[in-house]
């Protein structure tokens, strides 16, 4: 039985999964909106994972009969300074997304709850990907910088993560 504590957690965290969701579902319209096609590819697909990890919350929930209470999502910002601005607050986003997964797994660490652990495991790891996929495009545009031919052979790579749908 989880306790209420771990019951309100897990739901915090299904409903900041749909804000990342909607979160990069802005990125990737910023990214339209200044001629960049690869990169708002790349966060649709990003915005399609989230909607699935958020699914994988309403699942465990569901499975453990803990009922799911999806709350009013927050407005995303809509404005950026440049496609590198976009990429240094998307990993400021996933840190904070790892450091909220880590909480949730201390909890489930005192409550004695190892079935909650182990389907964070995937989270964790997951969390190393995240941060990593992100670092590196940072990496990239802070060498290029926000102009030119190659930030368009840039958006040409991100592109290549694909249809969203294909993501998920
Ligand atoms: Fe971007 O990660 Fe979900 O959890």
């Amino acid at each position: 039985m989880l306790s209420d504590k771990l019951k309100e957690e897990l739901n915090k965290q299904l409903n900041r999964e749909i804000y990342s969701a909607y979160l990069y579902m802005s990125m990737a319209a910023y990214s339209d909106a200044n001629g960049l096609p690869g990169f708002s590819a790349w966060f649709q697909a990003q915005a399609a994972e989230e909607l699935a990890h958020a699914m994988k919350f309403y699942n465990y929930m569901s499975d453990r009969g803990v009922r799911v209470v999806l709350e009013a999502v927050p407005k995303p910002t809509t404005d950026y300074d440049s496609p590198t601005h976009v990429f240094e607050e998307t990993l400021k986003h996933e840190q904070y997304i790892t450091e909220n997964i880590n909480k949730l797994y201390e909890l489930a660490v005192q409550e004695n709850d190892y079935a909650t652990q182990t389907f964070l495991h995937w989270f964790i790891t997951e969390q190393v990907e995240e941060e990593k996929s992100v670092n590196q495009v940072l990496d990239t545009l802070r060498l290029i910088g926000d102009k030119g031919h190659a930030l368009v052979m840039l958006d040409r790579e991100l592109g290549k993560r694909g249809q969203p749908a294909q993501n998920a």
